[in-house]
């Protein structure tokens, strides 16, 4: 511990965190506890963005803001709290094509708003940051880049058809139940690095991968050019929260992406998935036995309770995290 008390704010670390969905907005929670929300920097998937009724709809940068801001809905996973599906309901009666995704009535708000504004020009950096300061968020939220890249899957229907699905489509409209065959992220390649995400990458004290989907959620980011070169060259202090433990993951599908990408669905397999890019990696207590597999790889492992039960357990989580990064706070 560093010459100050356990629980203060004034450690002048500087992290940056690669995020996607729920798992990463509950960390992030305890991460600004553990370190003032002003030296956190987000940087956030856009793959799964959808078009939806003409609107941008950003499903892991609103997750993201939500969570930071306490309106997200914790048991949903995604969306507000306190939220209202009406107007869905209506374009579900209009038989709107885009009805299947459900869009609630507070979360239409910011999809408007950020549409509006990229209409008129704004970025989608520039739109996340209105939004992220009309929640009062004081962590900068950065969109991984501020071009269009989309996560799609090549799948099997029941049938065993070959099909082309945009994520939300997979996941959402079909319910995740084909049989997943390869994971793609068209644009990648010629997508730059949102404004900040390589500087933050390059110059914060720690870099952390929340315990998000690996394939799905991370995957996007390290396609970004430049992404992955930078968390490499500077891996002794990145370090990351497993999303899976005792073998599956806590939440969504990321037990249906792995394998196709050849990873095998444990903490070990995860780890290995980040080769060269991780300093430390924190597993969960259930996943104990996995530690020496992983440090035979030359990767710091910290193990402990991962289970985010409520703000003060994500804390703990992150500063565990922080520490197998050499940046305790
Ligand atoms: N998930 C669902 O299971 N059903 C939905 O209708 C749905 C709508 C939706 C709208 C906005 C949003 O930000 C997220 C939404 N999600 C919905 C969650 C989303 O599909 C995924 O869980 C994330 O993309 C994965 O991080």
């Amino acid at each position: 511990m560093g010459p100050f008390a356990h629980d203060d704010k004034i450690t002048p670390v500087h992290v940056a965190a690669l995020a996607g969905g729920v798992g990463a907005g509950k960390f992030l929670r305890g991460l600004v506890r553990a370190v003032p929300a002003e030296r956190v920097t987000v940087v956030v998937n856009t793959g799964d963005d959808i078009r939806v009724h003409g609107l941008h709809v950003a499903p892991d940068l609103d997750s993201v803001t939500y969570w930071l801001a306490g309106v997200a809905d914790r048991d949903r996973g995604w969306g507000r709290s306190g939220e209202t599906f009406r107007a869905t309901g209506e374009l579900r009666a209009l038989g709107a094509a885009g009805a299947w995704f459900g869009l609630g009535d507070l979360d239409l708000a910011t999809h408007l708003f950020r549409t509006g504004l990229i209409d008129q020009g704004a970025t989608l950096s520039e739109a996340t940051a209105a939004i992220a300061s009309r929640f009062g968020i004081l962590a900068r939220v950065l969109p991984m880049s501020d071009e269009t890249v989309t996560t799609r899957l090549g799948v099997l229907d029941e049938a065993g058809r070959p099909l082309d699905l945009h994520f939300q489509e997979y996941w959402v409209r079909r319910g995740g139940r084909d049989r997943v065959k390869n994971v793609r992220f068209d644009g990648a390649d010629r997508a730059r690095a949102a404004p900040g995400v390589l500087e933050s990458l390059a110059g914060a004290d720690a870099v952390l991968f929340c315990p998000s989907n690996p394939i799905a959620s991370i995957g996007p980011i390290l396609a970004v050019p430049g992404v992955r070169d930078a968390l490499a060259r500077r891996r002794t202090s990145v370090a990351g929260v497993s999303p899976i433990v005792g073998g599956a993951p806590l939440r969504g599908m990321a037990d249906r992406l792995l394998p196709a990408a050849g990873v095998e669905v444990s903490a070990a397999g995860v780890a290995e998935h980040y080769e060269g890019l991780l300093g430390g990696w924190v597993i969960d207590e259930r996943d104990a036995a996995m530690a020496a597999r992983i440090r035979v790889r030359g990767v710091r492992v910290a193990v402990t309770d991962s289970i985010m039960v409520d703000d003060g357990a994500a804390e703990r989580l992150a500063r565990v995290a922080l520490r197998v990064a050499g940046a305790p706070a």
